[in-house]
């Protein structure tokens, strides 16, 4: 049951490999190498945490489902997208808008015909309850008059060659100068151009390409012999060194720049590339995947591979990026991706249509329902969020965070935790692995998950309370009025569960506004009661009406008060 940890300290070109024996090869210098030793692995996640840092919360906006594909375009489709999501009832926060809104792949413009005013088109998704990310890349087109490009050659921002030139690779809008994210100078620059693209009423960005991704090269990236300038603490020094947290600089510079440009607003930043650390700046996406059964399967111990790695806020592209998803294959995707820390529907240029609707009438209202469960689930997945902010745990945890004792767990990847108290059980599973002790299979929102073909099953943790809000399509209707607890007792008749709420934006929550609540449920003589105790913060609900569902062997018993300070409810 001990556990550990091990970190390579590391940026340059490394191999790992993993078996027996944990072996690190460099092509760089003698490194650093961390072995966090603890006695469970909850306590190595911890001490991770306290290593790197932790994510700050993000806004409860990102929480919600992303619908996304290469690209919607132009403005038009991304408004009937809205509506239509809106039609027919599918919750839904944010529409992403890949590579095709810019003029000539040019990041930080507008395609003047089919995207001219993109002000006009987040005020519509925003009127309609929906946010927006749109794309920026690292690479710049190397093109006199052009903003981005003259504002960095002015102070020399581009990553050289060995013969120091300025390095020139081929990627969308051609010949791309890209930015040496080392030295500070450049970083303030690349923040500084947020300024004006946020004020079109962009709510998120989408750092895609920042391995760097170079075409027409050996191996997709820039020479490992290309200079980096650096500065302050950063050695200036070749490309290899710096090649695996490009990625990471990037978005940190990104997140500042729209952290200076939008400072009441929590910033949400996706990324493609990202290193140790790097999940203090953005949420990391597991990168183009396949429409197929494999990958699907594959993204349960990827995200549970970064979860375990620092990263968090992460998931894959649900449905499948590359190749086209068949309805059996999207509808088992989008009910097992209500459950990502991160999800986000996308599919590529050329692809069928990839949206819940796209595949008929069952596989829409599986994606409802999908999608039903994970908005009714908000305030736990929040709570979780706030836990991995205050504590470095993951939100997605391998089965064997249960209980590391029972070997059996260990190898277990297609079943996963949220949390601590939800285990997903997805349809496919062959020879999932469940841990020991009473586990219920709940219903979220009234679907009858056990005998579905698609959606996942959902068990409680004996001991374990999860508080659900009401059924909601945006994030922007989240209310803690009335909340619903799911209580599972264990064998002592007890079970304790935990709140965190506060506006799921801005920054109030860092001067007390925000509410931390407790709930016990215990069982005596035959009757159940609940009490709730106010563990911090000044925005406690005093008025909301808690529903209770006591989740037994054979039946659900409903209860139902209002909560208080320490409030009894008898059955
Ligand atoms: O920007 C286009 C795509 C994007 O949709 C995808 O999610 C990224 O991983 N991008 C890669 C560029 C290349 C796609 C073949």
């Amino acid at each position: 049951g001990k556990s550990f940890g091990v970190i390579a300290d590391n940026t340059w070109k490394m191999e790992i490999s993993l078996g027996e024996r944990i072996t690190f090869s460099s092509e760089g210098p003698a490194f650093r190498v961390i072995v966090i030793e603890k006695d469970s692995p909850q306590e190595v996640m911890k001490e991770l945490g306290k290593l790197t840092g932790t994510i700050e919360l993000p806004p409860i906006w990102s929480l919600g489902f992303h619908q996304c594909r290469y690209s919607y375009y132009p403005d038009e489709r991304v408004k009937s997208l809205a509506d239509t999501m809106r039609l027919k009832n599918i919750p839904c926060d944010v529409i992403w808008m890949d590579i095709d809104y810019m003029q000539d792949f040019k990041i930080f413009t507008f395609d003047s015909i089919h995207f001219p005013d993109p002000k006009e088109t987040n005020d519509y998704l925003h009127k309609n309850d929906f946010k927006s990310v749109w794309m920026i890349d690292p690479g710049i087109k190397a093109e006199k008059g052009y903003f981005v490009y003259d504002s960095g050659e002015k102070i020399n921002a581009w990553v050289q060659t060995r013969n120091d030139s300025v390095f020139l690779g081929k990627v969308w809008p051609g010949d791309c100068v890209f930015p040496d994210f080392t030295q500070s100078k450049v970083s303030k620059w690349w923040g500084g151009l947020y300024q004006n693209f946020m004020a079109n009423g962009v709510d998120g960005v989408w750092n895609d390409m920042n391995e760097p991704a170079v075409f027409e090269t050996e191996d997709w990236t820039m020479p490992d012999s290309n200079k980096h300038f650096g500065g302050e603490n950063i050695k200036n020094d070749i490309h290899l060194r710096y090649h695996n947290v490009y990625g990471m600089m990037m978005v940190e510079s990104s997140r500042k720049g729209i952290i200076k440009s939008n400072p009441e607003k929590r910033p949400f930043v996706l990324t493609r590339s990202n290193f140790l650390g790097g999940h203090r700046y953005a949420a990391t996406w597991t990168g183009d995947n396949n429409s197929s059964m494999k990958h699907l399967k594959q993204s349960i111990p990827m995200s549970l591979n970064l979860s375990l790695s620092g990263q968090p806020f992460n998931g894959p592209d649900i449905g499948g990026f590359a190749g086209n998803a068949t309805p059996e294959l999207y509808a088992h995707w989008i009910a097992l991706g209500a459950f990502y820390p991160f999800s986000r529907a996308h599919s590529t240029k050329g692809s069928i249509n990839q949206e819940p609707w796209s595949f008929g009438e069952e596989v829409e209202t599986v994606s409802r329902e999908a999608l039903q469960r994970r908005y009714r689930l908000l305030p736990y997945l929040y709570t979780l969020f706030w836990e991995s902010a205050n504590t470095g745990m993951p939100v997605m945890r391998p089965v064997f965070f249960n209980n590391p004792a029972e070997k059996y767990l260990r190898t277990e990847q297609e079943n996963f935790l949220l949390g601590s108290d939800l285990l997903i059980v997805p349809k496919w599973s062959e020879n999932g692995q469940i841990p020991s002790g009473n586990w219920r299979n709940v219903s979220i929102n009234g679907e009858k998950s056990q005998n579905h073909k698609y959606h996942p099953d959902v068990l409680i943790r004996p001991g374990a309370i999860v508080p659900l809000c009401n059924p909601i399509l945006s994030t922007n209707s989240f209310s803690l009025d009335t909340i619903t607890l799911l209580v599972s007792l264990d064998t002592n008749l007890y079970a304790k569960g935990i709140l965190y709420s506060d506006l799921g934006e801005g920054y109030g929550y860092q001067d007390g506004e925000f509410s931390l609540i407790e709930f016990y449920a215990e069982t005596q003589n035959g009757i159940t009661s609940l009490n709730t105790k106010t563990i911090d913060g000044n925005s406690i609900p005093n008025d909301t009406k808690i529903n209770i569902k006591l989740i037994l062997d054979s039946e659900v018993i409903n209860l139902s008060g209002v909560i208080e300070e320490s409030i009894v409810i008898k059955n």
